[in-house]
């Protein structure tokens, strides 16, 4: 249907090869009889971007002319991955441009893997946003994202002879990146630094001048929808020197002087932070770098939002009505005030007129509530930075919230203005962002109800009583199953339409259909075509491991993975001390016990920050622990370990497809929602895990027979973590099991046991994150893995059953994305015309 739509390009196989060969010749000024691999790419990408910009075109016209309401993503992360491919199926190209490169040459698969991955996020929340975006423009919603364009991505992560993780910068723009498009027509200056004067009119108005002005010049990626002609935008912003350099200070000589402020204005966008869950170990310089880039990003998307809406000729007081901007964690909250400032500085309007407009605008959504993520700015750096940000933030605080409202409903209530206050006490005093965004939003969500609940009930119970339970709501998160299933699992793509008797079109677009693959559970070749087919991709990760590692994988055994960054709270540790507690038991078998034994190879990967000193610990007790067990030839058959280094969209891309069973193991409360565990389900993967973000909603779905559940739940956390701080109990007493295993790897079973000792400490003084508590369930969850593995029929029933239904519909983006839009947004699809 959508490809009728692209009138001006005939997309035959001639066509297509016709257009490679052209931008082979005149794009890239080479010969197309000896191109490489990474030309071949180029070409493709360059041919496949003409389709994708007539689409865009068309797009962008029809939102202006038809001027709907338009939503606003703003993340400070956008982990795309890969494009080529992705655009080649939403374009429903795959098959013409696959022939068509064939037959000059080339194989598909091979160009496709020269793309690098564009990774500008941590993990989740930067993952998130790119599947949203996909699913905006599938749903055909007017919805942009905006980000900034790091020149550096998420470090490049290499494993060091002893196990340490190294970091390496990723220069991912080093070759030409064909899906963007620089407009270097469309700019705007940004302040920094100054002084801001207010006005005694009365007006509550100020004036900001000085300091230094910084250009965000513009770059749009386009987003094209699955099965329609809607491509949405998503703009990133780089920053550069307003006045090029100093030219005094170049003709006296002083070249460093000349270039000093040029260098400082790109700075700001140089590189993505790859810090996701804490600034706290930053230094003052990085500190204000960061925040320089929050603001940067935010005034530039701001006056970029707002050009567009005074383009249509609406009163200010409209802008409810036509924008809303979705705060992607606290990350973009100084918007707040920056709109606040545009308002009443530069369009004149009255502080109260302003505040209605801005809180009618704006949507929150939280990510976290571990206390150390939740971000704070001290105020003597934000005075420093953003001066007249930091009045109109104080303003927030005097006039319009704490002493009018709060002391009106809860009289003399001074705890509760303190602990609502949006300045924390202190030295110094810090800017709490998480109450901003707040305050100044209509809506505020969680991302999975769990999560919610525990948003309403924590951070921001106060703010519930304020200003009541409507404002409060929870948007599960979902994935792109384009992306999710039928990109990094063609194959069960294929039996999945075949076995439905639907084109993927169909059910990609509704993933509810899924749920009719249930009767096929007692269909024997269907149970065989699917365990075929994970076993093809388990053979296609131990290909990868082989010709990136060397290392051969055992592919009869059970594939149990664990991807994720390396955090404390998501307990790769207990994973490992898990790994090494099965390590002794074998070691204590006879052979013949062990041949009763279900062989399993365990796989992790994920990166640290890299000054997280005990997520590296992690790491490097994984490679070590990995380094003994693989070459014991008592156990190697039946237990092996790989740390896959660099872990990335595309390597999961891999992984998920050949995972028979995944962890998601965080204490109970702290993981808000987790999407890795949908990505699994829906590929055949079944979960073990704690009762925690959306494990829960999934094993509501799939049924919990069908999921492995252990640990302790939320409401026992607190408790058992006050009793690890005032009634200690020594960890030989608590967990015999785990004592055990801490003891062998102090004794230096995996090399110099020393070295590990802050990480054990962990554990034996305080164990924050449960392990002790968590640790004996957890094994005997294991053990009912390992049984229910040995029925394989059953298991693969398992599997099937977990992709029909938890993953059917609600595990979706496209359903997460639809509530946004009804739920919060307020904005329709807006289809394209010939689309329909
Ligand atoms: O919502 C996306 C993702 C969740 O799935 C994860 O559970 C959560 O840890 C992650 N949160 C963050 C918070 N970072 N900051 N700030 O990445 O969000």
């Amino acid at each position: 249907v959508w490809k009728s739509g692209m009138r001006s390009l005939d997309n035959n196989v001639n066509s297509i090869t016709k257009s490679f060969v052209n931008h082979v010749q005149t794009s890239l000024a080479r010969q197309p009889y000896n191109l490489d691999d990474l030309g071949a790419y180029q070409a493709a990408a360059l041919s496949v971007r003409d389709n994708l910009l007539v689409n865009w075109n068309e797009t962008q016209l029809q939102y202006t002319r038809k001027a709907p309401k338009r939503a606003y993503y703003l993340s400070l992360e956008f982990l795309m991955g890969r494009t080529l491919d992705n655009a080649l199926l939403n374009l429903g190209l795959k098959d013409e441009y696959k022939t068509s490169v064939k037959s000059l040459g080339f194989s598909i698969e091979d160009i496709l893997d020269k793309e690098r991955d564009a990774a500008l996020g941590n993990g989740g929340l930067g993952r998130l946003a790119a599947c949203y975006l996909d699913s905006s423009a599938s749903q055909e919603l007017p919805v942009w994202g905006y980000g900034l364009r790091y020149k550096y991505g998420i470090f490049q992560q290499l494993i060091s002879p002893e196990g340490n993780q190294l970091e390496a910068p990723d220069p991912w723009l080093e070759h030409q990146n064909p899906w963007e498009l620089p407009r270097l027509d469309v700019t705007y200056g940004v302040r920094f630094y100054g002084h801001a004067d207010r006005l005694d009119d009365g007006s509550g108005r100020a004036i900001w001048a000085g300091g230094q002005e910084v250009l965000a010049v513009a770059y749009d990626v386009m987003i094209p929808g699955y099965g329609t002609k809607t491509t949405n935008n998503l703009r990133l912003w780089e920053s550069k020197s307003k006045r090029g350099f100093d030219l005094n200070s170049f003709n006296a000589g002083n070249y460093e002087k000349a270039v000093e402020s040029s260098n400082s204005a790109s700075a700001i966008t140089s590189v993505l932070y790859p810090n996701d869950h804490t600034l706290v170990t930053l230094n003052m310089f990085g500190k204000e770098l960061r925040l320089k880039q929050q603001y940067f990003w935010t005034a530039a998307s701001l006056a970029d939002i707002l050009r567009r809406f005074k383009n249509m000729g609406k009163p200010l007081t409209e802008l409810p009505d036509f924008v809303a901007i979705q705060l992607n964690d606290t990350h973009p909250t100084l918007a707040i005030p920056e709109l606040m400032r545009i308002l009443i500085d530069e369009e004149d309007l009255t502080w109260n007129a302003a505040w209605k407009i801005v809180t009618n605008t704006f949507f929150y959504t939280n990510h976290t509530v571990l206390p150390e993520a939740l971000e704070k700015w001290a105020v003597p750096l934000v005075e420093h930075v953003l001066p007249r940000h930091m009045q109109i933030i104080y303003d927030i605080v005097i006039l319009i919230y704490l002493f009018l409202a709060v002391e009106k409903k809860f009289p003399g209530d001074r705890d509760r203005l303190a602990r609502m206050s949006l300045i924390e006490e202190g030295q110094p005093k810090q800017v709490r962002m998480a109450h901003l965004a707040c305050i100044g939003s209509r809506k505020v969500n969680g991302v999975a109800e769990l999560h919610s609940d525990l948003v309403r009930t924590t951070i921001l119970k106060d703010f519930v009583e304020f200003e009541g339970f409507s404002k409060f709501g929870n948007v599960t998160n979902g994935i792109t199953p384009r992306r999710w299933l039928d990109q990094c699992n063609p194959e069960l793509s294929a039996l999945i339409s075949k076995t439905l008797k639907l084109q993927k079109g169909i059910w990609l677009k509704d993933l509810y259909k899924l749920e009719g693959l249930l009767k096929f559970t007692e269909n024997k070749t269907f149970r065989r075509e699917w365990a075929a087919i994970k076993q093809r991709n388990k053979e296609r990760l131990a290909h990868h491991v082989l010709t990136t590692l060397g290392l051969t994988v055992n592919t009869n055994a059970m594939f149990d993975v664990q991807i994720k960054r390396l955090h404390e709270y998501k307990r790769q540790t207990l994973n490992i001390l898990g790994v090494i507690h099965r390590y002794l038991t074998l070691k204590k078998m006879t052979p013949a016990e062990r041949k009763k034994v279900n062989s399993r190879v365990v796989f992790f990967a994920g990166k640290a920050a890299p000054a997280y000193y005990i997520a590296k610990l992690t790491i490097r007790l994984i490679v070590n622990v990995a380094r003994i067990i693989n070459d014991d030839p008592e156990t190697k058959d039946y237990l092996t370990l790989y740390f896959l280094p660099d872990y990335s969209v595309s390597l999961a891309e891999i992984l998920i497809p050949a995972s028979d069973i995944s962890q998601h193991i965080s204490t109970a409360g702290t993981e808000a929602s987790g999407t890795s565990n949908m990505k699994f389900c829906l590929n055949g993967g079944l979960l073990l895990g704690t009762v925690d973000g959306a494990n829960i909603e999934i094993a509501e779905e799939v049924g919990e027979s069908n999921v492995f559940f252990f640990g302790h739940l939320t409401p026992a956390v607190e408790d058992l973590r006050y009793q690890h701080l005032y009634h200690p109990i020594p960890i030989e007493e608590n967990c015999p099991a785990l004592a055990h295993v801490l003891n062998q790897v102090s004794a230096g079973l995996f090399g110099d046991g020393g070295v590990y000792e802050p990480l054990l400490n962990t554990i034996r003084q305080g164990d924050y994150y449960l392990l002790s508590d968590d640790f004996d369930s957890y094994i005997e969850a294991l053990a009912m893995v390992d049984d229910a593995y040995r029925d394989r029929d059953e298991w693969i029933k398992k599997s099937i059953r977990t992709t029909a239904k938890a993953c059917m519909g609600k595990f979706s983006s496209d359903r997460a994305i639809n509530e946004y839009a009804e739920s919060y947004w307020n904005i329709e699809a807006t289809p394209i015309n010939g689309n329909k």
